[in-house]
């Protein structure tokens, strides 16, 4: 096995050329059957099999840099940079990440997760080899679905002034998760079927056939583009910037980019490699279904279907149901997704709705304010974006939504832990960086039936509002619980003495197995869904403090903004007669469950839930200590 000769970085470089076909399908099987167990990001790494041996084989790690974009086709490179055994632990709870990460190895000079950062950070990186006075090279990859973020162009931008080598190689597989969308798209789809393939072996382009000897291919590449600008030879879009542009190159011929690489090597500027590559690469079911292989479960090889096919519907599933059918009701509701139609559940209103809903690219923050427009012309935009993602779009909720107070309504999903893709996708800053937000409103459902109708109330307030739930399957537990919304109004579920649970969204049903372990242990407990974390319900917060010794509040949020502090504030301005319990004796107590102040690694969730302390029998635990230390003071 060819594999088995790459213990480590550059032991690539011992492979003969004409091996390297048979590594990259030696390096296929191989992930196609790691991830087949696991789960993972399959068709971006399929598709960047020969880019990654080709950058390898040109470049010197970990002298020099390669920064992935989002980090997610990353898997490669970490194969070539000996960490061949960490697939078998492949985001799972301490085992290796699914993205770059520096703390895992010296190769990984720049951790991603999030998208369009890549030549951002490659730019820092280059600038501070120049200032050092270093020579390594610096490579950004980035995809042509990132590169539809609006950072990437605000480096781009910045990149264009350099005066010294920066190679940004973009990885074009003309897919983002779902098809890529937008101008850009569009530019890089005319380049790639307008021309040829880069082929310098053969002597570029036609144009450059008879050139004289002795020149830089890069050199008569720029004067050839400049005599025909704009009409056959692509890329004046970067050329024009200042950026110089060599391609496109074929993805999938390590020679043919090895090539390209070298000459990109002798740019005395910021030089942008376009490569063609297909997503899914060399495995027919994600061939055929790019989309679906983006990040897969666990599925079978030989039909590529999922080995444990979900049976019960998940809160994005509600989502989708509940937003066809405010579509039919209202015309005015109009639905935004960043690059995520899948993920979030809005095919099916775009496939019912198509004028009403809009795929903007992975532009959160345009997403937003574009959503502010919308709202500021009349029509009711719902923004679906996942939690960790919505964090880019602070400003925009601040200042383009809030301050006027537009009706826009925030779907924020993926709210809480979300597993095995780590510590840049937990979304667990929700609840505090929107409640800092005057004007902005917040839900969160104990229940499917509830986020079916907190969507519905939220459309129907006409003031900017978000409603959060989390991944993962739909709770249909108490449903004999599905009382009207009420405005900044909780739900008392169960009233009894001593202890008070008041829980947020995804933690009712983990404070529903709470309350019955107390009560085992012959304890009185009430419990009240939130429901509204902003504006807290401060008489359910006074009427709970009158009548128990101590309040529990939980959710699946950093503790730090969160919902437990705001209780606390309220119960500091309440007077201590309103605090007393009911034998007279006490003052109420409080306990904030909640995520410590730190990054949630990667893992499967109730591995997760118990590392951070918000697991019901952690839970019981501190409970149980807290009303014994109330009982005695
Ligand atoms: C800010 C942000 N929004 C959304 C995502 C989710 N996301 C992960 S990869 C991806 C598509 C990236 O497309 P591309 O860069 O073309 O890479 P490919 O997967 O096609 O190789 C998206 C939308 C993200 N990681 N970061």
């Amino acid at each position: 096995m060819l594999l088995e000769k790459i213990a480590k970085e550059n032991d690539i470089k011992k492979i003969k050329k004409e091996d390297y076909k048979e590594l990259a399908e030696e390096i296929r099987r191989f992930l196609i059957s790691k991830i087949s167990v696991t789960g993972g990001h399959l068709g971006s790494n399929l598709g960047a099999v020969e880019l990654t041996m080709a950058l390898h084989l040109s470049l010197d790690l970990p002298d020099d840099k390669i920064i992935w974009d989002v980090g997610h086709q990353a898997y490669t490179h970490k194969l070539l940079t000996g960490r061949r055994e960490g697939f078998e632990t492949l985001r799972k709870y301490g085992g290796m990440s699914g993205f770059p990460k520096r703390k895992e190895s010296d190769c990984d000079c720049f951790d991603t997760g999030h998208s369009s950062t890549s030549i951002s950070a490659g730019l820092g990186l280059v600038k501070a080899r120049d200032l050092a006075g270093e020579k390594r090279t610096i490579v950004s990859v980035i995809g042509d679905g990132s590169l539809t973020g609006g950072m990437a162009y605000e480096a781009l931008n910045n990149a264009a002034q350099l005066k010294t080598n920066f190679i940004i190689i973009l990885n074009d597989n003309n897919m983002s998760i779902s098809e890529n969308v937008g101008g850009v798209s569009k530019y890089l789809n005319n380049i790639r079927t307008a021309t040829g393939y880069l082929d310098l072996k053969e002597g570029v382009y036609n144009a450059l056939q008879n050139m004289p000897k002795g020149e830089h291919i890069v050199k008569n590449i720029r004067r050839a583009k400049s005599s025909v600008k704009h009409l056959v030879i692509p890329g004046m879009f970067f050329e024009d910037m200042g950026i110089t542009y060599l391609g496109p190159v074929d993805g999938h011929n390590v020679e043919a980019m090895m090539k390209v690489i070298r000459e990109a090597k002798r740019c005395k500027n910021a030089v942008l490699v376009h490569v063609i590559t297909q997503k899914g690469k060399g495995f027919a079911p994600a061939e055929r279904h790019p989309a679906r292989f983006h990040g897969t479960e666990p599925f079978d090889i030989e039909t590529g279907l999922p080995s444990n096919p979900r049976t019960t519907p998940n809160y994005t599933d509600v989502f989708s149901t509940v937003m066809t059918k405010l579509g039919a009701r209202d015309e005015k509701v109009v639905a935004i997704t960043a690059a995520m139609p899948d993920g979030t559940g809005l095919k099916r209103f775009r496939n019912l709705y198509p004028d009403r809903f809009f795929d903007v690219g992975i532009a959160e923050q345009h997403a937003v304010t574009f959503a502010a427009g919308l709202a500021a012309g009349g029509m009711k935009p719902i923004v679906a974006i996942y939690s960790s993602f919505l964090q880019r779009a602070y400003d925009q909720i601040l200042h383009d939504v809030c301050i006027q107070n537009l009706p826009v309504v925030f779907a924020v999903d993926r709210a809480g832990l979300v597993g095995s893709d780590g510590e840049t996708h937990q979304g667990i800053f929700d609840l505090s960086y929107l409640s800092s937000i005057p004007n902005m409103h917040i839900m969160a459902p104990k229940n499917k039936w509830e986020l079916s109708d907190m969507l519905k109330f939220a459309l129907m307030l006409g003031v900017p509002a978000a409603v959060r739930y989390p991944r993962g399957n739909a709770y249909d537990g108490l449903k004999e619980f599905r009382r009207p919304m009420e405005f900044g109004k909780s739900e008392i579920l169960y009233e009894e003495e001593d202890i008070a649970l008041l829980a947020v969204g995804s933690m009712v049903r983990t404070a529903v197995t709470v309350r019955s372990a107390l009560k085992e242990m012959g304890y009185s407990c009430s419990l009240v869904n939130a429901r509204f974390v902003k504006p807290i319900d401060e008489e359910m917060v006074k009427k709970m403090a009158g009548s128990h010794k101590l309040i529990v509040t939980m959710e699946e949020n950093v503790a730090s903004g969160g919902f437990g502090e705001k209780v606390r504030e309220s119960l500091d301005n309440l007077p201590d007669e309103c605090k007393g319990a009911k034998d007279g004796k006490s003052v109420c107590r409080m306990l904030s469950i909640a995520i410590p102040d730190e990054y949630v690694e990667h893992g499967n969730v109730s591995l997760l839930y118990q590392e951070v302390g918000i697991d019901a029998e952690t839970i019981v635990k501190r409970v149980v200590t807290a009303y014994i230390s109330a009982s005695v003071e």
